[in-house]
């Protein structure tokens, strides 16, 4: 009675939100810190070294537990991870690409991690998303998207300790750097990690692993960075 009940209420509820990501392409996963303006409003401004390294330390500690892991990109409160089965039939996806799992058990994860590393009374939330990209220039293209986004987060946060929200209102790029050169502030003298972003990638020669790069280039100028790091796609027909 109780095996057959379990089994009609798995097939009738549980099975029917069973989202399956499609296989041999790109899954990007980013996980991003819940209501982190909250979480951040006493740490040191415009940057704080101590969250960079928790958030560090918690996308090695996925990045090492997700099957099919190739990179990380991290930046502000977020890390994004690609994840591929390129290799062909039979390459293993984490959860054989159950989306449910993947996203909750990755937020999890990186959770516990980042406040393991960081302490502090305050409880830390990340939430999780996927996304399937097809084509590697696409994989290309959102990382350099998030590494915009470092660089303009990167010049509000340094903007906004010396000028106030209202005073920044409506200001372009080039006027914030000209506000902050009149009060002796130069984005451009910055820690690179901080103005570009981090990255988290497979290094064989390390114990673990797993790398942190904190001087990563401009991927937008230097593009074989990125191709270097992302997987060729798979090539249908050359299996089964
Ligand atoms: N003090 C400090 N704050 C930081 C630092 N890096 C990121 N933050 C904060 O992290 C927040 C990230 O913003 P968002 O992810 O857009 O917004 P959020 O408040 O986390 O809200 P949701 O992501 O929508 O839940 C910003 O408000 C920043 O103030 C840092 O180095 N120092
Ligand atoms: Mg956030």
């Amino acid at each position: 009675m109780k095996d057959e009940l379990g089994r009609r209420l798995k097939r009738d509820y549980e099975d029917a939100l069973r989202l399956t990501l499609p296989r041999r392409t790109y899954i990007v996963l980013r996980i991003d810190g819940r209501a982190f303006h909250k979480f951040t409003e006493d740490l040191p401004r415009p940057y704080c070294r101590p969250l960079a390294d928790a958030l560090d330390g918690a996308a090695l500690h996925l990045s090492r537990e997700m099957i099919g892991c190739r990179l990380a990109y991290g930046q502000s409160d977020e890390y994004s991870f690609l994840l591929s089965d390129c290799g062909g039939p039979g390459e293993p996806l984490w959860f054989d690409g159950n989306m449910q799992k993947m996203v909750s058990v990755s937020a999890s994860i990186f959770t516990a991690a980042f406040q393991r590393a960081f302490g502090g009374e305050k409880l830390a939330a990340f939430d999780s998303r996927v996304m399937v990209i097809a084509q590697r220039r696409e994989v290309e293209q959102y990382f350099l998207w998030r590494q915009l986004d470092a660089s303009a987060n990167s010049l509000n946060m340094l903007a906004s300790a010396f000028y106030t929200h209202a005073e920044l209102l409506g200001k372009s790029t080039a006027e914030k750097h000209e506000m902050l050169h009149a009060r002796g502030a130069n984005w451009a003298l910055q820690p690179v990690d901080f103005k570009r972003g981090r990255i988290v990638r497979p290094d064989p020669s390390i114990a673990g692993g797993w790398v942190v790069d904190l001087e990563i280039p401009i991927f937008s100028r230097e593009r074989s960075f990125l191709h270097a790091l992302i997987p060729q796609p798979y090539e249908a027909g050359t299996g089964c």
